[in-house]
C-alpha cells in the first residue's frame, strides 16, 4: 500500500475524551472512529488488525478440531425463554420489536442459539464430541462503556460451544479450549494467564478467565509471580490426547493465580513473599463448563450408548476480539505510539523515502516496495512528499514493527537501513538483504 493512497486519517491532538493510551492511539492512529458511546467504525488501519486476529483466532481454533460457523446477531426473545435468561439478563440487553411486533433481541451470546442449533440437527452419542463456534458481533448495553474497544457496547467476540456425553468428554473440551487459548494470545505477543474466576450470568462452576497484566485492566489479580514465565513456545500439542492435554492446563494452573472474585487471602498468603504479587489485568478470554444448564430446559438430548436419551453435557468458550486490540497496545507502545507484535502487525514494514521526487530514491523505494510484495509481505510505502520527521513520527505512530529508511546517502554506498521499531536499533545493509532479513523475521510468526 502506497500512503498517498490510503485512507489514514491520524490525529494530531490527543483526544481529549480518551483516558487510558490504547484508546488514544487508537484514535490518533486512525485506526477507529466512535459513533455513539461504545460503538466504533473500523477505520482501514483498525480493520487490518482486527482480520488479522481474527485470523490468528480461526487458525488455532481449526488447529484444535474446532469448527467455524456464523450466526445472526439478531436473535428471537423466545429462545431466551426457554432457558429462562431472558428475564435474567436484565438490562445489558438491547431489546428490539419488529414490524410484526415481535420481540428480537441483539445477541449478547449464543448459548440459546446455539443449543437450538444442536437440537435440530445431532440425535445420537455417536456425532459427539462436537464444538461448533462463531465469530460475530455482540451487543451488551454496558452501564459505563469506557476505554474505546476494551469496554465496548458493540464488540467482536468469539465465542465456541462444546458439547459432549459426559462430565470428562466435557471437562476435555474445556482443556482442549484452555490449550488453544493460550496458543493463541501468545501468537499475538501477549502473555494471557488463566485465572479461576466466577461465572456470572453464563453459568457454570468450572471457569477460567485469562488476564493480560496492564495498570489500566479493570480487574485486580493475585498471582504467583512464577507464573508470568511459563510459556507454550512452539511445542506441539495433540488435542487428542486427554491426559497430555490436561498436563499443560495442570502447568499453567498450579500456580496462584486468582481475580478479585476469587481471591483466597490463606492461598496467596502461602506463597514466598517475594513473588506476591498484585496488579490489575484485562480480561482477553473466558472459558466456562456448565454441565446440562442450557440442555436440560432447552431438550437438548441424544440417544447414549445404552439406548437412553440424555441432555448434553456443554460449555462455552470466548475470547474478546476486538477488545485484544486495546489489550495489545496496552501491553505494547511507548511515548511515541503503538508497538506491534510481528503476528498482528497491519503492514509488515513501513518503507520511508527520505527524498520523494528524487529520481535515484525513487526508483530505489519502487524497487524495495515490489521486492517486499513478491515474497509475500505487505509493506506500506510512505511517498508522500513530507519532512523525514513528520514520516518517522507517523511510522512511530501506526506502530509497525519494522522500517526501511532509503536516502540518497545511504544509496551512494549502496545500502538502506531497516530499523526495528521496538528496540530503535538501525542496521545499514544492501535492500537484498533488509527484504531476506523481513522474510526470516516473519516465517518466525506463521
Ligand atoms: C463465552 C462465549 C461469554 O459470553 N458465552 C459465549 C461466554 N463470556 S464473556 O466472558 O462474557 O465474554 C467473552 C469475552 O468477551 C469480551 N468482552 C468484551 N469485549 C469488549 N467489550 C465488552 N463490553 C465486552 N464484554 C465481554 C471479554 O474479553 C470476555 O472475556
Amino acid at each position: 500500500m502506497r500512503l498517498t493512497r490510503y485512507f489514514l486519517p491520524v490525529l494530531k491532538e490527543t483526544p481529549a475524551e480518551a483516558q487510558i493510551v490504547s484508546h488514544r492511539l487508537m484514535l490518533r492512529a486512525g485506526m477507529i472512529k466512535q459513533q455513539a458511546a461504545g460503538i466504533y467504525s473500523w477505520l482501514p488501519l483498525g480493520l487490518k488488525v482486527l482480520r488479522r486476529i481474527e485470523q490468528i483466532v480461526h487458525e488455532e481454533q481449526e488447529r484444535a478440531g474446532h469448527i467455524a460457523l456464523l450466526m445472526p446477531t439478531l436473535q428471537p426473545a423466545d429462545l431466551w425463554r426457554e432457558s429462562g435468561r431472558y428475564d435474567d439478563y436484565g438490562e445489558e440487553m438491547l431489546r428490539i420489536t419488529d414490524r410484526h411486533k415481535r420481540e428480537m433481541l441483539y445477541g449478547p451470546t449464543n448459548e440459546e442459539m446455539i443449543t437450538d442449533i444442536f437440537r435440530s440437527n445431532v440425535e445420537s452419542y455417536k456425532q459427539l464430541p462436537l464444538t461448533l463456534y462463531h465469530i460475530q458481533w455482540k451487543f451488551r448495553d454496558e452501564v459505563r462503556p469506557r476505554f474505546g474497544v476494551m469496554r465496548g457496547r458493540e464488540f467482536l467476540m468469539k465465542d465456541g460451544y462444546t458439547f459432549d456425553i459426559d462430565k470428562d468428554a466435557a471437562l476435555h473440551a474445556y482443556n482442549r479450549h484452555m490449550v488453544s487459548y493460550l496458543r493463541t494470545y501468545e501468537r499475538m505477543g501477549l502473555t494471557a494467564i488463566p485465572m479461576r474466576a466466577d461465572s456470572g450470568p453464563i453459568g457454570g462452576d468450572d471457569t477460567h478467565e485469562f488476564l493480560v497484566l496492564a495498570s489500566t485492566g479493570e480487574s485486580e489479580v493475585f498471582y504467583d509471580a512464577a507464573v508470568t514465565d511459563l510459556h507454550l513456545g512452539d511445542r506441539e500439542i495433540d488435542y487428542a490426547d486427554r491426559a497430555g492435554v490436561k498436563a499443560v492446563c495442570d502447568e499453567f494452573t498450579t500456580l496462584y493465580a486468582r481475580t478479585d472474585e476469587t481471591h483466597d487471602a490463606a492461598l496467596f498468603d502461602a506463597i514466598p513473599p517475594e513473588r506476591r504479587r498484585v496488579g490489575r489485568g484485562i480480561e482477553v478470554g473466558q472459558i466456562f463448563y456448565f454441565g446440562t444448564k442450557y440442555s436440560d430446559p432447552m431438550k437438548a438430548n441424544v440417544v447414549n450408548d445404552q439406548g437412553a436419551r440424555v441432555p448434553v453435557h456443554m460449555g462455552s468458550h470466548g475470547i474478546g476480539v476486538s477488545r485484544l486490540l486495546g489489550a495489545i497496545i496496552e501491553a505494547s507502545h511507548d511515548e511515541r505510539g503503538i508497538i506491534w507484535p510481528e503476528g498482528v502487525t497491519p503492514f509488515a514494514v513501513g518503507i520511508v523515502n527520505l527524498k520523494q521526487g528524487d529520481s535515484a530514491t525513487d526508483a530505489a523505494c519502487e524497487g524495495l516496495y515490489a521486492a517486499v510484495q513478491a515474497t509475500g509481505l505487505e509493506p506500506l510505502y510512505d511517498d508522500r512528499d513530507d519532512r523525514a520527521g513528520a514520516k518517522f513520527a507517523t511510522m512511530d505512530l501506526i506502530g509497525l514493527p519494522w522500517r526501511i529508511t532509503v536516502g540518497p546517502r545511504g544509496l551512494a554506498n549502496g545500502v538502506v537501513e531497516l530499523t526495528e521499531r521496538r528496540t530503535g536499533v538501525s542496521v545499514e545493509m544492501t535492500a537484498e538483504a533488509a527484504v531476506a532479513r523481513l522474510v526470516e523475521i516473519y516465517a518466525l510468526h506463521r
